[in-house]
């Protein structure tokens, strides 16, 4: 990441973690009013699109009347599943948003988009690190998933695996896809604090959807300022947790030496999903 001025965050009242007060008195009328607007805007479009169990979730939260209090919300994700809620000015560093993910303490920015914003920025917000990601960390199963994840932190640092590494938090936290029984949906934080993204990501017949591959979303690249060109699509949450009990070193070693995936491209032992438009959501497993 990078670090200082370009962010627009407030830096200059963070502990050595990074971490800050939230401050909630600070937020205005405006700001709370902006919250309520992308939240009903957001909520209304998910049935149908967002995985069952983050909308089930999201709605435990009671968020839907102003920004949130990350107390409050901490204390009951905590008796939920040990995770809380700390509040940051915007991205840290690589090694300490690790730490903070192994400890089960998830970063959430505390300034909000502008209105002129509405849809998908390049930079954390709190809508989207609330809206985002804070549902999911009701999931027993992503919940201890991410938590493996930041552990592995120092590790893929130490052995220079962190690009691949940070490809696992792309793909699968940001912008994952899972099949359900009802057909796919999206669960990951990327698209689900996007209108415009949450509903490409399940139906739009353009981009790749490849079965969940540990070691083929570590090779793949990704651009941060598009539509995704791949989506990744597990069948079960466990799959994540499962993949980080698998040793990684081996596979950074690996891929060191080879070409990065191009996400534009498939491969032929990929497991393809293809959909087929909004009308007639029929998926079809490919080869
Ligand atoms: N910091 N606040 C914040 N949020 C992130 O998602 C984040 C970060 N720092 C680093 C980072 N993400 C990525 O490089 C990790 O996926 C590895
Ligand atoms: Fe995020």
């Amino acid at each position: 990441m990078t670090q200082g001025n370009d962010l627009r965050g407030d830096y200059s009242h963070i502990e050595d973690d990074y971490t800050i007060a939230q401050d909630w008195q600070s937020y205005n009328e405006a700001e709370h009013d902006l919250w309520r607007k992308l939240y009903a805007r957001q909520s209304a479009i998910l049935p149908g699109y967002a995985a069952d169990d983050y909308i089930t979730n999201l709605s435990k939260l009671d968020a839907a009347d102003g920004i949130p209090h990350f107390g409050r919300v901490s204390e009951q994700l905590f008796a939920a599943t040990g995770w809380q809620l700390v509040a940051v000015p915007g991205l840290v560093p690589d090694d300490v948003f690790f730490d903070h993910l192994a400890n089960r303490r998830f970063p959430v920015t505390v300034w909000l988009r502008t209105p002129e914003e509405m849809d998908y920025l390049v930079e954390p917000d709190i809508f989207h690190d609330f809206f985002g990601h804070v549902p999911m960390l009701y999931d027993p199963v992503f919940a201890d998933y991410l938590a493996a994840y930041g552990a592995k932190g120092p590790e893929a640092i130490a052995t220079g695996g962190l690009k691949n590494l940070a490809r696992m938090y792309w793909y699968m936290v940001e912008f994952g896809l899972i099949m359900t029984d009802h057909g796919l949906r999206a669960y990951g934080a990327g698209m689900l604090s996007s209108q415009t993204e949450t509903i490409y990501s399940v139906t739009d017949p353009t981009p790749n959807r490849v079965g969940f591959d540990l070691e083929r979303v570590m090779a793949t690249d990704y651009a941060i300022d598009d539509f995704q060109k791949t989506y990744f699509v597990l069948d079960s949450y466990d799959q994540l947790f499962d993949a980080m009990k698998t040793p990684l070193a081996p596979i950074y070693e690996r891929l060191v030496s080879t070409p990065s995936i191009n996400p534009e491209t498939t491969l032929s032992t990929d497991r393809l999903y293809h959909v087929h438009g909004d009308s007639n959501r029929t998926i079809e497993l490919g080869r």
